[in-house]
């Protein structure tokens, strides 16, 4: 109604889609992953970004789409045979509306602009729904940590810190992990940054091991708060988790963390997956595989056969296939984005999948999305799903900031209060009139909504 009024009285002053989609997509040709991050946004917000005209006067979405600004530097590093290699490194502002940057770091060998941009434009949006104030960013290199040795990778994080450190600080940009970047990696760089910066301050970084600064439960974050988030879900749809079969797709710090709580909570995780292939689990996963998942991320070498080769009577691998083609109730994808395609939604469908929580950012193709949407099967969107991790981030900042350190229980509960309140935003936004959630949504138009307003009471800077 409101949107009517106002395109009545104004005709030419509301934001479309697909024409700012046009707009990015001359400026920014082949940006595919950032494109459809964008997209998927803006349609979802759209009617409710019309009824607010002084966004639009104020321009409001052309900004919040553009990062604040991006740095690009050349890491350059020694491997174990001493040939010279070079990489390119980023960290991605995009937007630091309701505080400091914040955000991980992917070492990847596919990352390039466009994917730091979507994932930096989608942190943006899950960092509010945390209910703590980070702003968004994004970092990484297209360096390639499979195969590499320990000390490569030391030396690897040293020079890609010997750039980075100019960029951030503890009230200024707050970088942690992603792929390819875990508590060893963040350990590396933290010590390169307090040679370089000569300041000891913990809060720089964040995913520190647990007698240096870190949080007591960041490195499960990620993966308890999508379980907590899920049952959430769950039981308002009148479902319970315990005793459902769960399929994990990857087996890196994610994937690990959803595995033990999905087996916590009572569900039968029956498969894992690596780019190599299945590794199907028919009694379901147990604590010693869950355990053997760190020591196979540690290898480098990035095949989930290890597991089977490790757990040969539980276990069986098969190559080339995806854990989506094992028959499960509960989907949870864990590794990378895109993983998920049209084509494993349907056959997800066919195997008796009726609910999927997108742990990894942008994890669900969106043909995949369209056709849980479509098909009564339940879907909640990383974004939403995924934001515990950040969230313990941010009560790590909060423990550094204050030289004090929480329990593992007072940091379980705060998680569990923030993955339940995310989940209300989503409710709250992404209601529909039969009373079923849209909760891509609820999570795009309550994130969206926060930060716009931060916005336009800020000014225009
Ligand atoms: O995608 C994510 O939210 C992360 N990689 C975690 C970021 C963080 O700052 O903890």
């Amino acid at each position: 109604m409101l949107f009517l009024q106002h395109s009545v009285f104004n005709p030419y002053c509301y934001m479309k889609t697909e024409e700012i989609m046009s707009y990015l997509e001359a400026k920014y040709p082949g940006e595919k992953e950032y494109h459809q991050a964008v997209r998927e946004v803006l349609e979802s917000v759209e009617e409710t970004y019309n009824s607010h005209p002084e966004f639009e006067k104020n321009k409001i979405v052309e900004r919040m789409v553009e990062p604040d600004r991006i740095f690009t530097f050349r890491v350059t590093w020694v491997d174990d045979s001493g040939e010279v290699r070079h990489n390119t490194g980023y960290r991605i502002q995009f937007n630091s509306a309701i505080g400091p940057y914040k955000g991980g770091i992917r070492f990847h060998k596919a990352v390039t602009p466009s994917m730091l941009k979507f994932l930096g434009f989608e942190q943006t949006f899950k960092n509010a729904l945390t209910t703590l104030p980070m702003g968004g960013a994004k970092g990484g290199s297209d360096f390639d940590p499979v195969g590499k040795s320990d000390a490569e990778i030391m030396r690897f994080c040293q020079a890609f810190m010997l750039e980075l450190w100019q960029c951030i600080g503890p009230d200024q940009d707050i970088p942690a992990g992603d792929v390819g970047c875990g508590g060893r990696e963040i350990g590396y760089m933290y010590g390169m940054y307090k040679k370089l910066a000569r300041e000891y301050n913990t809060g720089v970084l964040t995913g520190k091991g647990s007698t240096w600064g870190g949080s007591i439960l960041r490195p499960e974050a990620t993966g308890f708060g999508a379980l907590y988030f899920t049952s959430h879900l769950l039981a308002r749809a009148g479902q319970d988790i315990k005793g459902r079969k769960v399929c994990i797709s990857g087996f890196g710090n994610v994937a690990w963390g959803a595995c033990k709580k999905a087996t916590e909570l009572g569900a039968k995780v029956v498969a894992i997956s690596g780019p190599d292939g299945v590794c199907e689990i028919p009694g379901g996963i147990n604590g010693e595989m869950i355990d053997y998942m760190l020591v196979m991320r540690a290898s480098n070498r990035n095949k989930v056969q290890d597991m089977a080769d490790k757990f040969p009577s539980e276990c069986k691998f098969t190559a080339g296939r995806k854990a989506w083609s094992v028959p499960c109730d509960i989907a949870l994808p864990c590794a990378f984005q895109n993983e998920l395609a049209e084509e494993d939604a349907r056959e997800l469908k066919k195997n008796g999948c009726w609910c999927c929580c997108e742990v990894s950012n942008m994890g669900c193709q969106p043909g995949a999305i369209r056709f849980f949407q479509n098909n009564g099967i339940l879907f909640a969107p990383g974004k939403a799903v995924n934001a515990g991790g950040v969230a313990t981030s941010g009560l790590e900042m909060t423990q550094n900031a204050t030289h004090i350190s929480w329990s593992a229980r007072e940091v379980d509960e705060k998680l569990h209060f923030i993955m339940e309140s995310i989940h209300e935003q989503c409710v709250k936004f992404g209601i529909r009139k039969d009373g079923s959630v849209d909760y891509v949504k609820g999570a795009n138009i309550a994130g969206f909504m926060k930060v716009a307003q931060a916005m336009l009471e800020q000014g225009l800077v």
